[in-house]
C-alpha cells in the first residue's frame, strides 16, 4: 500500500492528480464540445493484468453510472448526474464509503451518501438551494482510461445551462476526475469561462463509512478554529485531542490544509485524507434526532456515517475571468 512518509511527497502526489485533471480537461473540453459522450473505454498498461482492469456503464436505481477498476481490485462507481462517487470498494472488496439504504437514485434527486459535489454555494449560505446545483445536475463522462502510472481513472464534465443561469448568472466549466488506484482521489476543476470575476464555494461532501461512530476518532484539527453550525456559527477552537463524535455535530473548520487522519476502531482502518485547494473542512453527523427528522436516513443509520467534508468556504474562490481553481481530495486507507 502506497502510503506518503513525508509531506512534500504528498503534495507532489496531489499536483500530479490536479494537473492531470487539468490538461485532461483542457483537451476533452475542447473535444467534446457538442458531442454525445463516448464510449467507455479499457486500454491496459505494460505491468498491469487488463483482465482486472476493466471500466463497465451501468445503473443504480434510475441513474447511469461508471465503474472504474484498478489492477489491484479496487473499484469506484460514479453516477452520471452529479458525477457523483456513490462507491468506493478497496482490494478486499470492503466498502469505504456511506449511503443510505433510503437514497432513491432517481433524477434530480440529491443522494444521501457517496461524493456529492457542492458547488457554487456551501449549505444554506446564500440565495440557491441548499448546497447549490451541481449535485444534480446531468454531466457529460468526457474519458473513462487509464493514466501512464496505471491507475483508473473517470473524467466528468458540465458547463452552465440556462436553468443554472437564472438562479446564478456566471458562465462556468466544471470537470470532476475520479482516480483510483489504491486510493481515492477526486479533483474538481471550476473554470471562469465569462468576462467577469465571480466567487463561489466548492466541497467534496464526503460520507465515509463507519461501524461504529461512537468508536470513531479524527486526528488533524487539534487546535482549529471552527464555526459551529448549531450555534448559529459562533466561532470556536477545537481543544479535543482526538475529535470524537457525541451527538449532532456539524463544523466547518477554517483554514485547515493539513492531513486527517481518521480512525475506526470498530472496523480496524484509518482513513488518511489529503488535500489540497480545500483548506477547509466540515465535520457533519446528523445525531439521533435530526437523523430521524431531516435528512431521510434510514433507523440507525447515523450510526454508520461520518460526513468528513473537503472545502473551500471561509473565503469564497474569487475566480478571475478565463482562470481556473482546482481542489483536490486524496483517501487511502491504512
Ligand atoms: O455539510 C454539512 C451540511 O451542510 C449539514 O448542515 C447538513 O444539512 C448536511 O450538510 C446535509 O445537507 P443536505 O442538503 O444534503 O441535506
Amino acid at each position: 500500500m502506497t502510503d506518503f512518509p513525508d509531506h512534500s511527497e504528498r503534495r507532489r502526489f496531489l499536483k500530479r492528480v490536479a494537473s492531470a485533471g487539468l490538461a485532461i480537461a483542457a483537451s476533452r473540453l475542447t473535444a467534446c464540445a457538442g458531442t454525445a459522450s463516448p464510449p467507455v473505454s479499457s486500454s491496459p498498461s505494460p505491468g498491469n493484468d487488463p483482465a482486472r482492469s476493466t471500466s463497465a456503464t451501468g445503473t443504480r436505481g434510475e441513474l447511469d453510472t461508471v465503474t472504474i477498476r484498478h489492477a489491484s481490485g479496487s473499484s469506484a462507481e460514479i453516477a452520471i448526474q452529479g458525477a457523483h462517487v456513490t462507491s468506493w470498494k478497496r482490494t478486499n472488496g470492503e466498502e469505504m464509503l456511506f449511503v443510505s439504504a433510503n437514497s432513491r437514485f432517481a433524477p434530480g434527486q440529491p443522494i444521501r451518501g457517496g461524493i456529492p459535489v457542492v458547488f457554487p454555494q456551501f449549505a444554506a449560505l446564500g440565495p440557491l438551494p441548499g448546497h447549490g446545483f451541481l449535485r444534480t445536475a446531468t454531466w457529460e463522462v468526457a474519458d473513462v482510461s487509464r493514466d501512464p502510472n496505471g491507475a483508473a481513472f473517470a473524467l466528468f464534465q458540465v458547463r452552465d445551462t440556462d436553468a443554472m443561469r437564472t438562479l446564478w448568472p456566471h458562465p462556468f466549466r466544471a470537470t470532476l476526475r475520479v482516480t483510483l488506484d489504491d486510493a481515492l482521489a477526486t479533483a474538481i476543476t471550476i473554470e471562469n469561462v465569462g468576462d467577469d470575476a465571480f466567487p463561489f464555494h466548492c466541497a467534496l461532501h464526503t460520507y465515509l463509512r463507519v461501524g461504529d461512530l461512537t468508536k470513531v476518532s479524527i486526528r488533524g484539527l487539534e487546535g482549529a478554529t471552527y464555526q459551529d453550525r448549531r450555534a448559529k456559527n459562533a466561532q470556536r477552537r477545537e481543544s479535543r485531542r482526538p475529535l470524537r463524535i457525541e451527538g449532532e455535530t456539524d463544523r466547518l473548520y477554517v483554514g485547515r490544509p493539513e492531513r486527517l487522519r481518521i480512525r475506526d476502531e470498530s472496523l480496524g482502518r484509518t482513513v488518511f485524507v489529503d488535500r489540497i485547494g480545500f483548506n477547509d473542512v466540515v465535520i457533519w453527523n446528523p445525531g439521533e434526532e435530526r437523523a430521524r427528522t431531516s435528512t431521510g436516513l434510514a433507523e440507525g443509520e447515523y450510526l454508520t456515517m461520518l460526513a468528513v467534508e473537503s472545502a473551500q468556504v471561509v473565503p469564497p474562490v474569487q475566480l478571475a475571468p478565463k482562470s481556473r481553481w482546482t481542489g483536490v481530495q486524496r483517501m487511502l486507507v491504512g
